[in-house]
């Protein structure tokens, strides 16, 4: 049964986009710019898993914002004024989109671009569409463009090909073809040998399309305005006879040139079935060749191949123009769409520095990369935290002595118990029901120079004082007269009576390891003096970490010197205490939950009110 079609499209129409295709949405509205439409020819779109909300376009230079609709049915109360259906509905959802979406009478013209939708399905689409008078464009097509009008979604590929094509105003010529891919080709042989396209529908690569060749030739014998028709069949289905026939009947009398491709199918020696579904010969007069035949035998002007279609198509168009019943148009320039920068950036027409630098990790690539080693030589290599960090923070692959130092250093910085006062602030913010987070942070927050903080400074400090020629008890008693702390000295409760195990372990290691440690046993030198005056003055484990840390930046022969330094001068030796700590505040916080710790109030007896003795009359 052949659907009764008018036209479908025209500068006014509005159409509805189901699907979140934001390219092919900005397509439209850039051809739509190209063609002067006074207005965007995509007034909404529906998604359906996400809420109401607004996406942004460009309307040529400007930005638009095109409403994006959860419910169809909120969509169409709200865009009465949209009459065509874009469905980029995937084939599992595009059956019960369709069905929804002919519920509405104000919508004329559905374009379905799925393609795998089951026959039966798609019979039944059909079926209810013809009852309703609702064209279907597709399934599985790219849609359709009416050159000055309207363009359905994807359909005459990038703008650069629109313009080459002409499409942004219209000719004398209308084709219809099934393939999407096809009717590109066709734009540019049209544009190449006439004065354009005015219409072109792609009806669909299916055993079933929604609307045929015939409804749509017929749609363009009745309008004046196309001159000429085209039309590219191909092997498979009997459609082409139906042309053949409104030929032989006299319902045709526009001239009509006329291919079927997959005449290369005689050359296989078994049944070919080509890329569409129903592009496969079920008998001798489904070949493309018995169809060429039978439209030359209808009058139509047949190539002798494809090659010729162009010559085929110009022939016919020159006689139109020579007698009179084509008049060419003056050509008139169409505005200028900016172009994409993406797409500008890819054709390397413009270059653009870039606002973000980054030097230590890309996830652009297949695999990602620390430092430019990809992640899985990570692994194969085992270079484990140690090796991670040195990439992430050095950017150097350092030697294993170093990264099982930075490991170390991690290990014994993890956690020193709920008294330091970086865990006990963890554990007070914990206990009055903060998250994860906010008590790490509320530790994290805690170290400075007195608490966990002074490895850079005691770093720093101890430098400076070597560098300069100080000899350890000339520091010592400078920074006495400047009555200043030395960073890195002292600790709360261990001294050399109760050795702080930790640094005892790493001295140990270091001295072993490491190619040599001027900074190390000069700072030994100091705790020496600092510890003759008071027992708790020793290297303390900030301070160790500290020095030895320089000794290794300085003499592993990864750094120059001025990166040594630059490093200490960035923060990057306390960031291994605020990492290390990090643990062990996670692991109080974990605590507190799971001993479901309830508010914490600091006792009375424990805080000294010191109030002034009297407040002051004259105030
Ligand atoms: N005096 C750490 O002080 C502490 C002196 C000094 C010269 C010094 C203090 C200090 C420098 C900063 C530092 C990191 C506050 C410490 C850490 C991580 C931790 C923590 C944990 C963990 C301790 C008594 C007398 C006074 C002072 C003199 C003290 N320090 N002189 N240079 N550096 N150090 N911080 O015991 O004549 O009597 O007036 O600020 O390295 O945070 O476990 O707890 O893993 O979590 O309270 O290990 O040393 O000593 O202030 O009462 O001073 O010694 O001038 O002399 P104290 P104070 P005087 S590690």
């Amino acid at each position: 049964k052949e659907t009764q079609t008018t036209a479908l499209f025209t500068k006014e129409t509005k159409s509805i986009v189901w699907g979140m295709q934001a390219r092919a949405v900005q397509g439209m509205l850039d051809f739509d710019y190209v063609c002067s439409r006074k207005d965007p020819s995509v007034v909404a779109m529906i998604y359906p898993f996400v809420g109401d909300h607004k996406q942004k376009f460009y309307w040529g230079h400007k930005e638009i914002l095109v409403p994006v609709y959860k419910n169809m049915d909120d969509c169409m109360k709200k865009h009465p004024e949209a009459d065509v259906l874009i469905s980029f509905a995937s084939l599992r959802s595009a059956y019960e989109s369709t069905m929804e979406t002919l519920n509405y009478k104000q919508i004329r013209t559905i374009a379905i671009i799925a393609e795998g939708i089951p026959e039966n399905m798609t019979r039944h689409m059909i079926h209810v569409a013809q009852q309703k008078g609702v064209v279907i464009i597709g399934p599985a097509t790219v849609g359709g463009v009416k050159p000055g009008c309207f363009k359905i979604g994807n359909t005459g590929g990038m703008l650069d090909n629109i313009l080459a094509s002409k499409l942004y105003r219209p000719g004398s010529v209308a084709y219809v073809s099934r393939s999407g891919g096809m009717s590109n080709e066709l734009n540019n042989i049209i544009a190449l040998n006439t004065d354009g396209v005015y219409e072109g529908v792609a009806i669909g690569g299916d055993r079933y399309p929604g609307s045929t060749f015939t409804d749509h030739i017929m749609r363009y014998q009745t309008d004046p305005q196309v001159k000429m028709m085209v039309l590219l069949g191909e092997v498979g289905g009997v459609e082409e006879y139906r042309i053949v026939e409104a030929m032989k009947d006299g319902r045709i009398t526009k001239p009509l040139i006329g291919w079927c491709i997959g005449t290369c199918a005689k050359m296989f020696t078994s049944e070919v079935q080509f890329g569409h579904a129903g592009s496969c010969a079920q008998g001798t007069t489904e070949t493309a060749d018995a169809k060429n035949k039978a439209l030359k035998d209808a009058a139509a002007v047949v190539p002798r191949s494809f090659d010729e279609l162009g010559d085929a198509v110009r022939d016919v168009y020159n006689k139109l123009v020579s007698d009179g019943t084509i008049v060419p148009k003056p050509e008139v320039a169409p505005p200028t769409v900016p172009m994409d920068f993406n797409w500008a950036r890819e054709l390397g027409l413009i270059r653009k520095p870039a606002s973000f630098m980054t030097s230590i990790c890309d996830e652009r690539g297949q695999e990602l990369l620390y430092a430019g080693i990809p992640i899985t030589d990570i692994f194969k290599e085992d270079m484990g935290i140690g090796g991670v960090l040195s990439l992430l923070w050095f950017q150097r692959r350092l030697p294993r002595y170093a990264t099982k130092f930075i490991e170390m250093c991690l290990m014994v910085t993890a956690d020193h118990g709920p008294a330091v006062s970086g865990a006990h602030n963890t554990i007070v913010c914990a206990r009055a029901g903060k998250d994860l987070i906010s008590c790490l942070a509320s530790g994290l927050l805690t170290i400075g120079d007195r608490f966990g903080g002074a490895l850079d400074a005691a770093a720093k400090q101890f430098s400076e004082a070597y560098d300069s020629g100080l000899i350890p008890m000339e520091f010592v008693n400078d920074m006495r007269k400047k009555g200043k702390l030395i960073m890195g000295i002292g600790h709360r409760v261990k001294s050399i009576n109760n050795p702080d195990m930790r640094v005892v372990i790493l001295k140990e290691y270091v001295q072993k390891h490491f190619p040599c440690t001027p900074l190390l046993t000069y700072a030994l030198e100091v705790e020496k003096i600092t510890t003759s005056k008071k027992p708790n003055l020793i290297l303390n484990v900030d301070g160790f970490i500290g020095v030895a840390f320089v000794d290794l930046l300085k003499n592993c022969g990864c750094f120059t010197r001025e990166e040594a330094r630059e490093f200490v001068e960035m923060g990057a030796l306390n960031a291994l205490f605020v990492l290390g700590r990090s643990m062990g505040f996670i692991g109080h916080y974990l605590d507190q939950k799971r001993l479901k710790q309830g508010l914490y109030r600091h006792p009375w007896d424990d805080i000294s009110y010191i109030m002034p003795d009297s407040v002051d009359p004259q105030l």
